[in-house]
This record gives structure tokens, C-alpha cells and sequence, in this order.
């Protein structure tokens, strides 16, 4: 089934819907309709924004039929659904990828040519809708769009924040943050429901009551309560008629909660209370992997899970049916622990409202989810203070108890006598304060549980969860990431693109092992030029854009070496700042002459949580050796550094396809995969990284000799942890990196002052938790090994080529794939 041109079922239209036709000339007719009669205005008298709703619009109307179909077939049909419950969805602009999916580029193009605009400014004129933070965010973007190119039928569930992840400014080289208002100049590609609006409790507190059958059963009187509006989103498959959806969710005051303080006069207090509801929605938390337990985040998330439950079972799921078959029609999979307060939530539902029997509603529960743990850091694994938790959802406290209470019971009856064993399994922590861990709730809830990348479900197995993987051994897996490549090679890096369609046909974009077809053509002079021509065109369309965006001009023909990622210390952004100090002091030292050194542009892009002090600390000390190194005659040309503020999925799309070297160095065992490092091999990068997170797989597909390893492997790490860690030993013995720190500590990169820099370096020298004075030495060793490879253009091409070739395991097709085979349409738990 191709096309947009897909029947719907007659009961939804009378007749089939037809979209318009895919000419120019159709697509010019429904292009000025929207214009007109959607907005309001003539051609003439348009501006680049209505031109762009109305584009929007249009694209909008020929996934339409495929739309509605895919939604009749999901509630009609008896296929299990995907139910994927995340907090953050990175999205990343979303016109160019409906055009891509409905094969509509160059007719759109030609259209607005002939219209007399330029599609690149409309284009331009989209603010991403940025909901997510980093990694976890835009993984579970890359998974929707596969699962509706694998026409997989997939709800995916979320919250519509008002306020997505934060706008980066640099004021005098320090991160300051505005607020993203991505919606105000209209969201052509939401469609509101209020009229589907959820009802979501809070508070108050519960009763013993005795049912007709005399069974003792508690109901959940609630203090107060909101609406959840939905808004739905399409996801389009990659030209297989099939659009799945998004459903997020906003949040509203009730009218009950509204009528009732007005009409006691108070007008500021109702307006107050509003507020005070809608809030809810209102902004994403800026923090990745570092949750602050705040009371409004576990308010966001019951929220968006209560509404989400109740959505599928009351709406998609048909109104006679026996929820003793859930686990058949349904899997929710939990992305990290921000949705494990689904888990009480569907126990509430089924014994508290349906009135099941708890081991009937446990066992169909905890065969429904599935958890996905995206980190090993353990500040990272949410925990939520049984105050808290009781005052907000005292039903699901108490369901949460019982919970705990007959798993206990059973492992105190699988170990007899080992009650340690027990209280370190207890789901309710008793240190420093009582509160509920979160991962244990989701472990035990679960009918699988899965890490992103081999090394990390290995180290969730033995150091995170380690009592659980000895317990029930069948319930753990790995599934590694991938990344979507429709977004990040074919709509990121055309011209790569095409010269792979050009050369091994174009079944790659949704069978990305072929990309191994290009394995032979590495060797072959001519495919090497062209793959090397279209690196270079890469790199000035990004220099073209850094000049107008960000005012920087950067040398044409340096060695393009990126770091791109959130900033944490465990990321390790100053060893990379370190090596670029090294490189420098070398020059102006006179250790090294110029001519001796290979010439690199340095590119960073990273927001910093706001209240992550030190991280903001890093920053400014980035953006101070940046000014200082483009500032200095003596390197000019040969070292220069660009830190372009507010880094996001819209210039990662640029920045990645120009990069010839991916930096992935955060200290081994602390980064749970990574997806950028895919990103950067899918696109003809070389990777200079630790053996960590997926860095290991993406090692031993590219081979080593395609890849700069370097650092301590996760035992050595832990060995030198437990014989004592004393960053000033490294520093004390090596006379480079001591020249180097100093150079920083001086002053030199902060007009002389010495304050400027201290926090950073103070930190590195005398507690640096992420090792990045162990691993300096062996990584200045790599990057010599870099300069080498560099130096020979031919090598160095073959090399990037067999990244592309051997990466396609990456593609998160098929990590849907594994989650299929291993967790979704897997044998339900014993
Ligand atoms: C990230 C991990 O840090 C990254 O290594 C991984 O590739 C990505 O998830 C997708 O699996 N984690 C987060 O973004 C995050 O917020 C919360 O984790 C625990």
C-alpha cells in the first residue's frame, strides 16, 4: 500500500477521501485554498508566516486519508498497539519531514516557485517543537517514525508543554536562558480535541467501602482535580500510507474548579487557581538525566500517564471489552522511570473502578509495561519522597505499599533468612528519607526491562539492579539504540543521500543494512572523490549558515572536529577544551611550529541545565578560549573554535552531516549509549571516543581501524575508583597537561582574570569526579593518531566511507525490530 491516496472506510466519509492531486498544479490549488480560505489572506498579501501555515496545511491534507485509515484500523483491528509513554518527544521541524514522507519535495517546490516564494524561507520559518531535552527526547522521536514506517500501529503519549526546552543566548559568553514560545506564531501540525478531555485527580484522600458482594473495597476521594486536552500529531510513515499518532497532552482547569470560586467573588484567586492548573503543561523541565523531584514534575507525569491510560482504554479500545485481554491489545512501554507511575495507575483502574481481584489486575498489569532505563548514573534514578507522593496520589501510595509488600513476601520466600536481600530490593527507601524508588516500582511492574546499548544492560544487570537480574534473570534485555534515517541521512545530508541512491539504488532508506553495498566502492578512486566533494559542500553550507546565524567566519578546509551533546561533567566537554589549550600552548610556546599542525575547527554545541552551576561554568570557559583562540594572529586559519548558541535538532541537521570527526569521550560506564555518535558514522564522520555506550558496537562494526579509541575501559575506571582517585597525581606528572591547565589558570583566556576560571579548573585538579586528567595523556595520544590519518586524505576517506557502510545496524528500524522480537511480541512473563 503506497501513497497518499489511500480509501478510507466508508464509515468514516461518505465516500472515499481524496486528497488533492499530486501535481504542481494540485498541490498550487490546495496550497492558495489554505491560503485563502484557511487563512484568511491573498497571495499578495501574504507574509512568510501565513505562506508557511498554509504549506503546512497542505502537506497536512494529503496524509489526511492515510490518517484516518491507520486510526480505523487501529481500533478496528485486533494487532497489538504500541503504547509508548514518554515525557520528552525531540521532534525536530516537522515540514520537511512530512514532505519526505509523502514524496512530495519537488512538487512542493516547483509549486512555491511557481507561487513566487522561496520554500527554503518557509522552511526556516518553523520553530522545532523542542519537548525534550536530548537524548531520551529524540530517541523516542526516532522510534515513532519507525514504527510507522514499519507500520507498526503505535500511540505515542506525551505532554504538549507550552514552553519546550529553553531558548540558548550567550550574554558576554554566559549561557542565559529564554523561554521557548514555539507556538506562537500558530502549530499547523496539532489538532486540538477538547471535546475529548480527561478528567485527572489529585490529592485528597481514601475510604474503606464494602461492595455488593461484601468484598472490602477502597475508593480515591480526590481534593482536586484537572482536564487533560489532547492534541494529536500525525506520524508518517515513509511513503507506506501509514500515519500513526502522537496524542499529547495539555492541561486545563476544570469548570466545576472554576464556577466555584467565582462565584465566590474572588476573581483573582479564580484566576490563580487557573493558573495554577494549567501550569501543569506549562514547561518542560530543563534538567537531562537529573531530576530535581519537584512536586509540578510528578504532577506532569501522573498526568499525562492518567490521561493516557484512560484515553486508550475508554477510546481505542472498543466499549465491550474484556480487559482480561489487555495484555494482548496493548504494551506500554516506559521510557526511563518519568511514566512508572502508570503502573499503580492501571492497578487503581482495575481494582478500585472494575473491580478485579489484585492478583488477577497485577497479573494483567505488569504483563501491560515494559521499562526502558536510560542511564547508569545513579542521581539520575528518580525517587520520590512518600510525603510527597501520599499527598499527591495517596491511592497510588497505598497500591504502591501492597505492591511491595507480596513482592517482598515472595522474595523473602525465594531466599529465606536473607532480609538484607529483601530491604535492599524494598521498593520504599528508608535513607535519607523515606521515599519510592521509581526503577524498582518499574522492574517489578514490568514484563521486560531493557537498557539502550550492550555495555549498559550489562552494568544495569550487575551494578544497577543487580538483586532483581539474579532474581527474575529472563526479565532483563538489551535493546540498542538507532536513529531514524529518513531524518538524519536523507533529509539531513541530501547530497550524501543521493550519491548513495546513485550508487546501490534507494531500498537503503528503509533497509539500512544496505548500506554495506557501498563496502567495495571504498576502495574505488572516483566514489572517494565524490563522497569527499560532498563532505566539503556540507561544510560550506554550515559555514554559510554559521556566518548568517551566528556571525562566525571559519576557514574553509580545516578538519571539522564536533562536539555536540548536553553539557555534563560526566559528557567530559574540558577534556575536549583541554586538548584544544594543549594545541594552542604548543604554538605559542614554541614548542610546535604552526606549519606543524593539522588545521581543526573546533565546533561545540551544548545547553547547560540552568541551575547546573559548574556546567554553566564550562560554558563560558568554552566561549572565553574560543574568543581568545579566533582572536590570536599566531593560529589563525589553523586552530579556530565556534560555539553556536542554542544547539537543537534543526542545527544538529546541519552540523552532522559537515563533521569529519565525532568526539563521544564522556568517562567509560557513565554514558548509557548515545545516538549522535550513530548520527556522525551514518554520516561519514570518524569517531574519536572512550569504550562506552554504544561507542563499544559502533567499534567493533566499523573496526578499529576505522575508529580512534581511546581511555580507560569501565573496569579500569572502577579499579582506579576503588584504589583512590587523586587527579593532582596526573597533573603533578605531566608536564603537558600541566602547561596546559595552567595556561587556563592564568588568566590568558579571561582578560587576566584568574576568578574567571578557577571553579572549572579548581574542580578538575582536585576532585575530578569523571577522571578527565587519567584519560588526557591517551587522549592527546589519539588525537596525534587523528592528525596522522588526516594527513592522508585517500585513508581517511576509505575510512569515513566504511563508517557509512557499517553502520547501518544503527538504524532504529531496527531497534524497533529487537523491541518486537524481544519485549513487544514476546511470551508474557511467568
Ligand atoms: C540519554 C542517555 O544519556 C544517552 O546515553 C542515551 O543515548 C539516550 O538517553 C537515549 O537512550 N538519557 C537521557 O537523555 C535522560 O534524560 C534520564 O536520561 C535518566
Amino acid at each position: 500500500r503506497v501513497g497518499p491516496t489511500l480509501p478510507v472506510s466508508s464509515e468514516l466519509a461518505a465516500g472515499p477521501v481524496e486528497p488533492p492531486a499530486s501535481t504542481v498544479e494540485g498541490f498550487i490549488e490546495a496550497f492558495l485554498r489554505e491560503l485563502n480560505y484557511g487563512q484568511g489572506v491573498l497571495l499578495s498579501r501574504s507574509t512568510i508566516n501565513d505562506q508557511y501555515l498554509a504549506l503546512a496545511r497542505t502537506v497536512r491534507e494529503y496524509l489526511m486519508a492515510g490518517w484516518l485509515e491507520t486510526g480505523a484500523l487501529r481500533r478496528e483491528g485486533d494487532r497489538k498497539i504500541v503504547g509508548y509513554l514518554s515525557a520528552e518527544y525531540l521532534l525536530g521541524r516537522q515540514l520537511g519531514n512530512a514532505l519526505l514522507a509523502t514524496n512530495l519535495q519537488d512538487i512542493a517546490e516547483e509549486a512555491m516557485r511557481r507561487c513566487g516564494i522561496d520554500i527554503a524561507a518557509l522552511r526556516a520559518q518553523e520553530i522545532e517543537p523542542g519537548l525534550g531535552n536530548g537524548g531520551l527526547g529524540r530517541l523516542a522521536a526516532c522510534f515513532v517514525d519507525s514504527l510507522a514506517t514499519m507500520d507498526v500501529p503505535c500511540i505515542g503519549y506525551g505532554i504538549r508543554y507550552e514552553y519546550g526546552i529553553f531558548r540558548q543566548t550567550f550574554e558576554n559568553g554566559r549561557q542565559v536562558e529564554v523561554p521557548d514560545s514555539w507556538l506562537a506564531l500558530g502549530s499547523p501540525w496539532e489538532f486540538p480535541h477538547p471535546e475529548r478531555q480527561v478528567r485527572v485527580d489529585f490529592g485528597g484522600h481514601t475510604e474503606k467501602w464494602t461492595d455488593d458482594q461484601g468484598r472490602e473495597r477502597t475508593r480515591w476521594v480526590p481534593g482536586w482535580n484537572v482536564l487533560g486536552i489532547p492534541y494529536h500529531h500525525m506520524v508518517p510513515g515513509f511513503r507506506n500510507g501509514t500515519v500513526n499518532t502522537l496524542r499529547l497532552w495539555s492541561a486545563k482547569a476544570t469548570q466545576a474548579f472554576d464556577l466555584q470560586i467565582f462565584n465566590s467573588g474572588d476573581y483573582a484567586t479564580a484566576v490563580r487557581a487557573q493558573t495554577f492548573a494549567e501550569n501543569i503543561s506549562k514547561v518542560l523541565y530543563p534538567e537531562d538525566s537529573t531530576p530535581q523531584g519537584k512536586e509540578l514534575r510528578l504532577q506532569q507525569q501522573y498526568f499525562f500517564v492518567a490521561c493516557s491510560l484512560h484515553d486508550f482504554i475508554a477510546n481505542t479500545l472498543p466499549k465491550d471489552f474484556d480487559l482480561r485481554q489487555l495484555p494482548e491489545r496493548i504494551i506500554f512501554q516506559l521510557n526511563d522511570t518519568h511514566p512508572v507511575i502508570a503502573i499503580p495507575e492501571l492497578m487503581r483502574i482495575l481494582v478500585d473502578i472494575k473491580g478485579f481481584d489484585w492478583d488477577e489486575a497485577w497479573d494483567i498489569t505488569r504483563r501491560c509495561f515494559a521499562y526502558t532505563c536510560h542511564t547508569l548514573l545513579p542521581e539520575a534514578l528518580e525517587v520520590w519522597s512518600v510525603e510527597l507522593l501520599g499527598r499527591l496520589l495517596p491511592r497510588h501510595l497505598e497500591i504502591i505499599y501492597q505492591i511491595n509488600e507480596l513482592f517482598l513476601e515472595e522474595v523473602r520466600q525465594a531466599f529465606p533468612g536473607d532480609e538484607m536481600r529483601a530491604r535492599r530490593m524494598s521498593i520504599i527507601a528508608e535513607h535519607p528519607e523515606r521515599s519510592v524508588r521509581m526503577a524498582y516500582l518499574a522492574t517489578i511492574g514490568s514484563a521486560k526491562v531493557n537498557g539502550v546499548a550492550e555495555l549498559q544492560s550489562q552494568l544495569l544487570r550487575d551494578k544497577v539492579l543487580p538483586d532483581f537480574s539474579e532474581y527474575e534473570p529472563a526479565k532483563f534485555t538489551n535493546v540498542t539504540n538507532g536513529v531514524t534515517p529518513r531524518r538524519f541521512i536523507y533529509l539531513a545530508n541530501r547530497r550524501l543521500s543521493n550519491l548513495i541512491t546513485d550508487t546501490i539504488g534507494s531500498e537503503w532508506v528503509t533497509d539500512l543494512d544496505r548500506l554495506r553495498e557501498l563496502e567495495p566502492y571504498a576502495d574505488d578512486a572516483g566514489f572517494r572523490a565524490e563522497f569527499a566533494a560532498v563532505k566539503q559542500a556540507n561544510k560550506e553550507r554550515l559555514f554559510r549558515l554559521l556566518s548568517v546565524r551566528d556571525g562566525l567566519e571559519l576557514p574553509q578546509h580545516a578538519m571539522l572536529d564536533v562536539l555536540v551533546k548536553r553539557l555534563h561533567e560526566y559528557k567530559r566537554q574540558t577534556l575536549k577544551l583541554l586538548h584544544i589549550v594543549s594545541l594552542y600552548e604548543d604554538v605559542i610556546s614554541g614548542t610546535v611550529a604552526i606549519d606543524q599542525v593539522v588545521p581543526r575547527t573546533f565546533i561545540f554545541g551544548a545547553k547547560a541545565a540552568p541551575g547546573y552551576h559548574l556546567a554553566k561554568e564550562i560554558i563560558f570557559l568554552i566561549n572565553s578560549v574560543a574568543a581568545t583562540i579566533n582572536a590570536d594572529e599566531r593560529v589563525k586559519g589553523v586552530l579556530s573554535v565556534a560555539f553556536p548558541a542554542n544547539y537543537n535538532v534543526t542545527l544538529a541537521e546541519k552540523i552532522i552531516p559537515a563533521a569529519d570527526l565525532s568526539e563521544q569521550i564522556s568517562l567509560a560506564g557513565k554514558e548509557a549509549s548515545g545516538t549522535g555518535n550513530m548520527k556522525f558514522a551514518l554520516n561519514g564522520a570518524l569517531t574519536i571516543g572512550t569504550d562506552d555506550g554504544a561507542n563499544v558496537e559502533i567499534r567493533q562494526l566499523v573496526g578499529d581501524d576505522n575508529f580512534f579509541l581511546f581511555g580507560m575501559t569501565e573496569p579500569e575506571v572502577e579499579a582506579l575508583h576503588a584504589r583512590g582517585y587523586n587527579p593532582a597525581e596526573y597533573y603533578e606528572s605531566n608536564d603537558k597537561l600541566q602547561r596546559t591547565i595552567n595556561l587556563i589558570a592564568s588568566g590568558h583566556f579571561t582578560d587576566g582574570d584568574r576568578a574567571l576560571s578557577a571553579q572549572v579548573v579548581d574542580n578538575l585538579v582536585t576532585q575530578d569526579p569523571f577522571m578527565v586528567l587519567a584519560d588526557f595523556q591517551s587522549y592527546l595520544d589519539a588525537q596525534a593518531r587523528v592528525d596522522a590519518a588526516y594527513r592522508d586524505p585517500e585513508r581517511w576517506t576509505r575510512s569515513a566511507i566504511l563508517n557509512v557502510a557499517r553502520s547501518g545496524f544503527f538504524s532504529s528500524d531496527r531497534s524497533m525490530r529487537d523491541y518486537l522480537d524481544r519485549i513487544w511480541l514476546s511470551s508474557p512473563v511467568e
